[in-house]
């Protein structure tokens, strides 16, 4: 009876985990894609048309993120460091979503002129550790 329980209680496990764990995927109608995790951010492209941009953020990692869209002519590894805050200053920000949980999707849309812009997540600590990424729009 023993093992059989035991089976019984590690198959219960095994599916619970396996749930939680399924990332949601992105729609397909997204312009850029934008993979995080801990602790970076990459881009399925590298530069758009302006006007409306639909973003797709997905979160690959272990802990939430957030996408802050900033245009700004300064290179994604120069923006300047609130010290206090622990957290790169938002000048220039266009578009911001917050709290996007591991494995979770999150999309938004922003109307964009032609210019530089630097994708990164501001969590504390986040943008030194490596979350930025650097977008063109012509
Ligand atoms: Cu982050």
């Amino acid at each position: 009876v023993i093992p059989r329980l035991a089976a019984a209680l590690c198959l219960v496990v095994l599916v619970v985990s396996c749930g939680a764990g399924q990332p949601e995927t992105l729609p397909g109608d997204v312009q850029v894609a934008v993979e995080m995790k801990d602790y970076s951010i990459a881009l399925s492209v590298t530069s758009v048309k302006a006007g409306v941009v639909k973003f797709g953020v997905r979160n690959m990692g272990g802990m939430p993120h957030q996408f802050d869209l900033i245009k700004t002519d300064l290179a994604p590894d120069k923006l300047p460091i609130d010290s206090a805050a622990a957290k790169a200053k938002e000048d220039g920000l266009v578009k911001q979503v917050l709290n996007i949980g591991p494995g979770k999707v999150a999309t938004t849309s922003a109307d964009l002129q032609p210019g530089h812009y630097v994708i990164i997540c501001n969590v504390a600590g986040h943008y030194q550790l490596g979350m930025r990424a650097e977008l063109k729009v012509e």
